[in-house]
């Protein structure tokens, strides 16, 4: 990537391209615990994200947290995939309230969660852009398939391979079109999880999104993630010119951010998440983003609870170091 520097020039966002965000919870479990991922909105909210948002001179119009819930365990027996009817219907309900409230000059705020809730969002960004793009910043490729995931069928696991048109049509075919997002408008940033899944027996994610724009951890640290998010910012601005950025926080070591449930070596630390983060977030076509999998009953002291609405806070604001 050294070669070219020219490329990573910047076009100057502003520091905050914005004054307000749209906030909205997604309390979606693909797991279908009765406590976890799902409680992630309400704890956020109680950590104190809206003031914080609002002391950095950000507007927050709060629409709430979407009363939607996975309670049945079960694995569909056609698709291996648990909960898949009130997915669907999770889905759709995440995808009129993201729809209703995509607005290219108000970012809007999305917590999981899980990052099944990228279902609905893209479907939703489906149906106003004719191509969209998608910063997946997650330290998992989520492109296992039923056999082989780790959790037994959480779509979780999947949901990349989803949005890219591996999955059933009751979540694939949410949208207007097939795939929910095409494979070379997506960036991979900081996943660090190919050789757990080749060694797993699941498919191989640099042959099912060889037409994506990969960039694992170690690449991230060794290029700097400040000119890493930049490079994809500009890209992604340039075409499809409207873009969307998905969080999984356990793109975070397990040192920075512990208590996930499949540990595993290497990751970013807070503040080279926040510098990959800050270029995207205030770059032309940025239209918003969702944070997932933190589990408040992991986090009993709320300590990563008030690291997210730090990261959050800094991010959106613009904050640059
Ligand atoms: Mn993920």
């Amino acid at each position: 990537m050294d070669r070219g520097r020219s490329i990573f020039k910047s076009r100057h966002a502003p520091e905050r391209p914005y004054r307000a965000v749209a906030l909205m919870g997604a309390p979606v479990e693909s797991e279908a615990r009765a406590e976890g991922v799902n409680l992630a909105p309400r704890a956020l909210r109680t950590a104190g994200l809206v003031a914080a948002l609002e002391t950095a001179h950000l507007g927050v119009e709060d629409h709430g947290d979407l009363e939607i819930a996975i309670t049945d365990a079960r694995r569909d027996p056609a698709t291996g995939i648990i909960g898949l009817e009130q997915l669907r219907a999770a889905s759709e309900e995440i995808y009129h309230a993201v729809a209703s409230q995509l607005d290219e000059h108000r970012p809007l705020l999305v917590l999981g969660g899980c990052c099944s809730v990228l279902l609905g969002i893209a479907a939703a960004l489906q149906r106003f852009y004719e191509r969209f793009g998608l910063a997946f910043v997650d330290g998992h490729y989520d492109t296992y398939d039923p056999a082989t995931s780790p959790t037994g069928g959480a779509l979780a696991d999947m949901e990349l391979g989803v949005l890219t048109g591996r999955g059933p049509d009751a979540l694939a075919r949410l949208g207007t079109r097939h795939p929910l997002v095409e494979t070379r408008d997506v960036w991979v940033l900081g996943a660090r999880d190919r050789w757990e899944m080749l060694a797993a027996g699941a498919p191989d994610p640099h042959v099912d999104l060889a037409d994506a724009h990969h960039v694992d951890d170690s690449g991230v640290r060794r290029h700097g993630p400040a000119r890493v998010g930049a490079h994809a910012a500009r890209a992604l601005a340039h075409d499809p010119g409207r873009f969307w950025v998905h969080v999984d926080l356990d793109v975070l070591s397990n040192h920075a951010f512990p208590g996930v449930d499949f540990p595993l070596p290497g990751g970013l630390d807070w503040d080279e998440l926040r510098r990959l983060l800050v270029p995207l977030v205030t770059a032309p076509g940025f239209l918003g983003m969702d944070v997932t999998i933190y589990d408040p009953t992991l986090d009993p002291e709320r300590i990563s609870a008030r690291r997210i609405v730090g990261l959050l806070t800094e991010v959106l604001a613009g904050v640059r170091r």
